[in-house]
């Protein structure tokens, strides 16, 4: 089979003609009877009586062919197209305007600078699709779509709110260059635009991913009673080449299986991505097809403007359908950068009744045969068909251009996607292919252009979007501020814990049943889990609050005569994703943005196994912080050496490392219940009454031991405070700020001023603990110890302290030099992560340090022993602390503790 061959099958495969007919009356009969139908009693009856066939036919082991794929044409036929019902001439006057904004946005700012870059062939291509949705489908407002929009085509974007008047010439002339303030972000960005962009998409896949749980929350918030979404739609739009990422196909299945026809994908379909074609050899288009089909979605193919109607109409034999399925996309690639004349001579000459098709067209016609995505008739038509559909979500894949009107400069050029500059002539092409009302002079200037008010055109595009509801994209910062109960309702076991035997999990599940409870907040929270309920003892949540299923439960659960049965309930309260991190952060990061999507502020809590979190799905959280995530992160079964018998690939290490660069993440690494009950307290405060633009990752272990009771429940109450009021913590008692500042001492010297102070974080804190014991005890060593509850927040502190007094501050000193003054005690600071996440405040530390982590592969065994392998145990620790003080000391405890620098380090076993 030669190359021509294997390309052509590549594109024929699935829809491939029937081979020779034994007999043709026959088939005519069937045909004859099928067309009777559908003209009779109409297409719908005609699907029944086909599923009714195959049905039949299955029964009777007929071999059916598998249809993934239709013809190559418009799904929708001319006969059913929804009328457009818009002022086509104004439409295409707003369009050209926003194309010659967008364009000379970008060309201004590579004349600058070709350092700033951007893009103009994305938006290119999908101009008139998005033009016909603000002009005729997205609605604004709380109640409004949520768009989602390809990241590349922003300048599109930013051109019509420019034309709108929403974005004024300085931010245009700023794009890209945002440090001044008055700047464009490159891409969607709610951080550092959050009155204007929604969703950040500049990471490609991630977009489809949460367009589609956006869709699926939306469902659950009218499920659940907490909001109407009745009629609101999410529309994503995405690139065919950022199909390629495995996230963007990650959530068809889940957006089929649960019906969400609230949801619209859009591919812009212009065949190409940034190095070149993205399925050169063969068809995007069918392929998408057949993925979206094969999910269950409601496939639209948009290929065809309507241009090509009466070219159609009048192909008696379908030669126009054989001649596209035999071309690739890299042939269509190369039709749409060269001109009529070549797509006659290349394309039309395939065979001779095809030429004679297009016989009476001059070149300047054919070159003028515009594809599906460049025509607002029929992508209107595509719209409302979506929009309409019920049961399925819809995808329309929408066949363009790359660099759509670009000329030869750009239309379908490999190198098209970089291309930041047009030349004069290259832009005074673009004026006269787009009708623009510009002279000379202005093109040559690249000026931007906004008519007056009083132009039809602006009078139009005011009215439309008025009678959506506003305009877009728009976002909007904050909904009415949520009260979380007092700390006491749902924490008082971990504050007064007295020894009780638990794990941080357990500690935590028991708060959030607790507060599941709170009338006000309880339904607000959404908890989330990637199939680990039961590994963090949360079963009894099932029959408490369910697990969501807009099905309710059509099955009666094997544990039904349990006391925690699997409940599922269509108001169910858990988010249980399966064994999906990157869904379950999807889910997360929609409900954490619900204050602002919304306007109806919810409580998040996604927990998931520690390394599967920042490690997996890292980018997806930096997604988050983009979006002004809130919500609460729980990294279980944490550590390095807690999980013992899970082993590599299991135990984490470096997720707080991770954690520590991302701005707006708080990050806690508590060891007793009662610092994780003040780290929550404070977090839901900050997010829910404050309003502050930050999530909290905490992590917690599986590891039982004693709790001790918070430190100030211990204190004399205040003496002005009487009853339960003297019962309350508060925020200045001992032990509450330090817990969120990230450390304070939990365990004083008994013996007067200490040799050494030693630090522990999460698991080891208890260790650290131990090892002041044998110090003591074995050594006479005094020793203070402190609790370290965030490296990071301690890091942060003191950067920003810093930074002020380079430049003339005079704040105080940051609370780790406070709480560990320069004194010439040293410091031994233990963490189960690597040792990188200690170090973090090595710079604050005036005095020798040494920095404990657990820095290597992990690996199976029990804690003990692990703890012991990466030397953050009791005995490691003392004698790291006598090595700062004493050689000779050292080396008597490695003696007597059988601690052996056994070979090579940890890191390299
Ligand atoms: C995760 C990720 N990888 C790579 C990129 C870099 N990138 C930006 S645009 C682009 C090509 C986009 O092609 P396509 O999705 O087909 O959109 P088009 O611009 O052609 O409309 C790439 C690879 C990115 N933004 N995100």
């Amino acid at each position: 089979m030669n190359r021509d061959d294997l390309a052509k099958l590549a594109t024929i495969a699935s829809w491939r003609l029937p081979e020779a007919d034994a007999d043709p009356q026959e088939t005519q009969e069937w045909l004859d009877a099928l067309d009777a139908i559908v003209h009779e009693v109409g297409p719908q009856r005609a699907t029944f009586i086909l599923q009714k066939l195959v049905q039949h036919a299955r029964r009777r082991r007929v071999q059916l062919p598998t249809v993934a794929n239709t013809p190559y044409i418009n799904t929708i036929a001319l006969a059913q197209q929804a009328p457009f019902p818009g002022n086509l001439d104004l439409e295409s006057r707003l369009s050209a305007l926003v194309r010659w904004n967008a364009l000379a946005m970008v060309v201004r700012a590579n004349r600058v600078s070709a350092e700033l870059g951007g893009h103009i062939a994305s938006y290119a291509s999908a101009a008139d699709l998005f033009e016909v949705g603000f002009n005729h489908f997205f609605r604004a407002g709380q109640a409004g779509d949520l768009l989602y929009f390809q990241p590349h085509s922003a300048p599109g974007v930013y051109a019509r709110a420019f034309l709108e008047a929403r974005l004024s010439e300085e931010q245009l002339s700023n794009y890209r260059r945002e440090t001044g303030g008055k700047g464009l972000s490159s891409y969607p960005h709610p951080w550092l635009m959050p009155d204007f962009w929604q969703f950040p998409t500049g990471s490609m896949g991630l977009g489809p991913l949460f367009a589609v749980y956006q869709a699926r929350f939306m469902r659950y918030l009218a499920h659940r009673g907490l909001l109407d979404t009745q009629g609101r739609k999410v529309w994503a739009f995405v690139g065919d080449g950022e199909m390629d990422e495995p996230e963007s196909l990650a959530g068809l299945s889940l957006a089929a299986r649960e019906g969400l026809d609230n949801l619209v994908f859009v591919v812009n379909c212009n065949l190409q991505r940034l190095d070149g074609p993205v399925r050169g050899n063969g068809s995007i288009i069918q392929e998408l097809e057949g993925l979206f089909a094969g999910a269950g979605w409601n496939v639209i193919k948009l290929l065809w403007g309507s241009d090509w109607d009466s070219l159609f109409a009048r192909d008696e034999h379908a030669l126009l359908l054989r001649a596209f399925h035999e071309t690739v996309d890299g042939e269509f690639q190369q039709l749409s950068a060269t001109d009529g004349r070549f797509n006659r001579e290349h394309f039309f000459a395939k065979y001779p009744e095809l030429q004679q098709l297009v016989a009476h067209l001059t070149d300047e016609d054919i070159d003028r045969l515009r594809r599906g995505g460049h025509d607002p008739v029929k992508i209107y038509a595509a719209y409302h068909a979506a929009a309409n559909h019920r049961g399925q979500p819809t995808v329309i894949l929408a066949k363009t251009k790359k660099g759509y009107g670009m000329g030869l400069a750009g239309q379908g050029r490999m190198t098209t996607h970089q291309q930041k500059k047009l030349d004069t002539e290259q832009l005074l092409e673009f004026r006269d292919r787009f009708a623009l009302p510009l002279t000379d002079a202005q093109v040559d200037a690249c000026e931007f252009v906004r008519p007056g008010g009083d132009a039809p055109e602006m009078k139009y595009l005011h009215a439309r979007r008025a009678k959506l509801g506003g305009y877009l994209p728009a976002r909007k910062r904050r909904s009415e501020p949520l009260t979380p109960p007092p700390i006491d309702t749902h924490a008082r076991f971990a504050l007064e814990a007295n020894g009780k035997e638990m794990s941080t999990t357990m500690a935590f599940v028991r708060m959030i049943s607790a507060l599941l409870k709170d009338r006000t907040l309880g339904p607000r929270i959404v908890p989330i889990i990637a199939d680990e309920a039961r590994t963090f003892g949360m079963a009894d949540l099932f029959r408490q609050i369910g697990i969501y299923s807009p099905l309710g439960q059509l099955y009666e659960p094997e544990d039904r005569d349990q006391v925690s049965y699997y409940k599922e309930a269509r108001n169910g309260q858990i988010l249980e994703e399966g064994i999906n991190e990157a869904g379950a952060i999807a889910s997360w990061v929609a409900a954490a943005t619900s204050y602002s999507a919304h306007g109806l502020a919810l409580l998040p809590f996604y927990i998931y196994y520690s390394m599967f979190g920042f490690q997996r799905v890292g980018d997806a959280i930096w997604a988050a912080a983009d979006s002004r995530a809130r919500g609460f992160l729980l990294g279980a079964t944490a550590g390095r050496t807690t999980l013992s018998g899970e082993g590599l690939q299991h135990e984490d290490g470096t997720s707080h490392l991770i954690a520590s660069t991302i701005p707006n993440c708080r990050a806690y690494d508590p060891c007793f219940a009662y610092e994780l009950a003040v780290i929550l307290d404070d977090g839901m405060r900050r997010m829910l009454c404050a309003h502050e633009d930050v999530f909290y990752y905490v992590t917690v272990m599986n590891e039982n031991y004693a709790q001790p009771s918070a430190p100030w429940v211990c204190l004399p109450p205040s003496p002005s405070a009487t009853g339960a009021e003297a019962h309350q913590p508060r925020a200045t008692d001992a032990g509450i700020e330090g817990i969120l500042r990230g450390m304070y001492c939990v365990r004083a010297s008994a013996r007067g001023e200490a040799n050494v102070r030693l630090l522990g974080a999460g698991a080891i804190l208890r260790e650290v603990l131990a090892a002041a014991e044998l110090l003591e005890q074995d050594f006479s060593i005094s020793v203070d110890v402190y609790s370290v509850t965030s490296f990071t927040e301690l890091r942060r502190e003191a950067m920003e302290i810093e930074r002020q007094r380079r430049f003339g501050g005079t704040r105080g000193a940051p609370w780790v030099e406070r709480q560990l003054p320069v004194n010439g005690t040293p410091v031994v600071a233990a963490s189960d992560y690597v040792a990188a996440v200690p170090d973090l405040i090595r710079p604050w530390i005036g005095d020798r340090m040494i920095a404990l982590g657990t820095d290597g592969f992990g690996r199976s065994d029990l804690r003990a022993n692990l703890r012991r392998f990466f030397e953050v145990d009791r005995h490691a620790i003392a004698v790291a602390a006598l090595s700062t003080i004493d050689s000779g000391l050292a080396a008597m405890a490695r003696d007597r503790y059988d601690v052996e620098a056994a070979g090579a380090p940890p890191w390299c076993r």
